[in-house]
């Protein structure tokens, strides 16, 4: 198990226009995330502003997005190649792409097999075919499995980066209507919000734990989109829904995952500093790192 963790700061709204995604990074670095947490600041990817100029499949800023998810890509792949776990920190949604592309290459790399759990409250699942915005911070989960825009799909180093069987979804409640088509056609398992409630996520995730453990284990990417969260709870996001997941079942889900081992990378994305109620969201945060730490560290416990 990898002894340290590497802040990757990725402060773009590209794939969602000034949804104050980009201001993300720098909030909790002010709060003084990385360094209460002992993690070590790998800094701040860079990449090109967002261009609202829609290509001919309707999609927003493909290139910006294309570029930045090549940068997130290489510096999540210099954190492995030293040999930590890590944490990517955005921004919107879209540079997930760049992660998981690292992943994959990096799973690939050591024979292992690769999946993907994705907590949010929309499945991301969209193609330029199903968006109804054309932001491509709807698309990256369909993107890693294979499906999209032409241009995005080249970020990684293969295509698909992950097998359609391989990808859970948490906390879904709101899916457009192409979405759900391209989700069925998929075959992706999600759990919505009903399913939610009746089972308890820390139960669904531990069921999915063990079934990929019986599988053979394998790098488990984690791919948190705060917005997953109730918005009373983590108001500083670009796109509330209500009726979300509570922040303990959260950071109890992400404990397990730590506890598991199977963790070897982890998003936590969509946090928009400007919407934020002074930095509640921040402390959000810091609450789902600590808990999926405190699980690697084989403890029990909730992180308080
Ligand atoms: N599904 C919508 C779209 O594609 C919204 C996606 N917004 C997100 N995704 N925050 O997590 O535009
Ligand atoms: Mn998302
Ligand atoms: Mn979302
Ligand atoms: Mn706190």
């Amino acid at each position: 198990m990898s002894g340290w963790y590497g802040f990757i700061g990725v402060p773009t709204d590209v794939g969602n226009v000034a949804c104050g995604a980009a201001e993300g990074p720098a909030a909790l670095r002010a709060i003084g995330l990385p360094r209460r947490m002992g993690m070590v600041d790998r800094g701040d990817v860079q990449g090109p502003a967002y261009d609202g100029t829609r290509d001919e499949t309707g999609s927003r800023s493909v290139r910006e997005t294309a570029a930045w998810c090549t940068a997130v890509r290489n510096a999540v792949a210099g954190v492995f190649a030293d040999g930590g776990l890590p944490v990517m920190m955005g921004g919107d949604h879209a540079m997930a792409l760049g992660s998981v592309a690292a992943a994959a290459e990096h799973a690939r790399r050591q024979g292992k097999n690769f999946f993907v759990l994705w907590f949010d409250a929309h499945p991301d699942f969209n193609t330029p075919e199903t968006s109804p915005s054309g932001n491509t911070h709807g698309y990256p989960a369909a993107l890693a499995c294979g499906i999209g825009h032409p241009a995005l799909l080249r970020v990684g180093a293969f295509t698909p980066l992950l097998r359609p069987d391989r990808l859970v979804q948490f906390g879904i409640r709101d899916i457009d209507e192409g979405e759900r088509a391209n989700l069925r056609r998929s075959g992706i398992e999600f759990h919505e919000m009903p399913a939610v409630r009746e089972r308890g996520l820390a139960a669904l995730v531990a069921h999915t734990i063990s079934r990929i453990q019986a599988a053979g284990g394998g790098h488990v990417h984690v791919s948190f989109d705060i917005d997953a969260l109730d918005p009373s709870v983590a108001p500083g996001v670009g796109t509330p829904v209500p009726d979300g997941l509570t922040l303990e079942e959260a950071v109890e889900s992400l404990r397990l995952l730590g506890q598991s081992g199977l963790v070897q990378s982890l998003d936590i994305v969509e946090y928009a500093a400007t919407q934020d109620q002074g930095n509640r969201t921040a402390h959000v945060v810091e609450h789902l790192l600590a808990g999926l730490m405190a699980g690697r560290q084989g403890q029990t416990a909730l992180v308080a």
